[in-house]
């Protein structure tokens, strides 16, 4: 349990952390090592390697290769599917998308990868995840009845039943790339409701945002465009994660 451990150690310590999603269908694998080498001298925790299409199997090993040649951070899966698996990254987000309509994404994938996650030596984080509306991409593939941005109440049961299923974290996502993150108001009805680390990504560009969702609540913050879209990683990350963790400087 060394990726867990290392994240358990950290907010314990009543620290909030950044994660950094990369997609490998966005870039070539070069690339993408350079982006998290700017990441982890910005500041943050930790590499998540997912994409809601198409998969090529070389190209995700080449990428996750590259990122952890670049940087010392623990690289996560972020996976879709049963197929998404690497055996150069650290950990899986042993994930289950609460909200789906499709028992396939809720625990489907998960009879058909949990063998081959053991072989590969992969260490399985388990997570509750929930999609918000408006949900982008992987609302439409993963086939979500979306939770509406004003079922706070709703919001909350899911978390506390991932806590109640055993799951070591929950994620609510907005969607990559979503106009908006999940609401403030949402994040602290969530936080209020349950024990376990509460991560919260899509739709967070700005310092405000991240600043505010994590006030708000969240342990984690997730972010993935931003690093696709800045011309300069390192100083537009390092504003935002300052924004996040400040927050738990201020908490002490
Ligand atoms: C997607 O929450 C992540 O799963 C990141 O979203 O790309 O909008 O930052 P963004």
């Amino acid at each position: 349990m060394r990726v867990w451990n290392y994240i358990e150690e950290k907010l314990k310590q009543n620290k909030k952390m950044h994660m950094t999603l990369l997609d490998p269908d966005k870039q070539p694998p070069e690339k993408a090592g350079e982006m998290a080498k700017a990441s982890a001298q910005a500041g943050t925790d930790a590499i998540m390697v997912g994409g809601s299409t198409g998969l090529n199997q070389a190209n995700l090993d080449s990428t996750v290769q590259r990122i952890k040649s670049s940087s010392e951070l623990p690289v996560i899966l972020f996976p879709t599917a049963a197929n998404f698996l690497c055996r150069y990254a650290d950990a899986i987000y042993f994930m289950s998308m609460l909200n789906s309509r499709n028992l396939k994404y809720v625990v489907g994938e998960h009879k058909k990868g949990a063998p081959v996650i053991k072989s590969l030596g992969l260490e399985p984080i388990s997570m509750g995840y929930i999609v918000v509306e408006p949900g982008m991409k992987v609302g439409e593939v993963g086939e979500a009845d979306l939770l509406s941005r004003d079922a706070f109440d709703d919001a909350a049961a899911y978390a506390l039943a991932a806590q109640y299923l055993g799951m070591r974290l929950v994620y609510f996502e907005a969607g990559s790339g979503a106009p908006e993150p999940v609401p403030v108001e949402m994040v602290k009805k969530i936080k209020s409701a349950i024990d376990i680390p509460l991560v919260i990504g899509g739709g967070i560009r700005t310092v405000d945002d991240a600043g505010a969702i994590a006030d708000a609540g969240a342990d984690i913050v997730v972010t993935g465009t931003i690093v696709e879209e800045t011309g300069d990683i390192q100083p537009t990350l390092s504003a935002l994660i300052t924004a996040i963790k400040g927050r738990s400087e201020n908490r002490k």
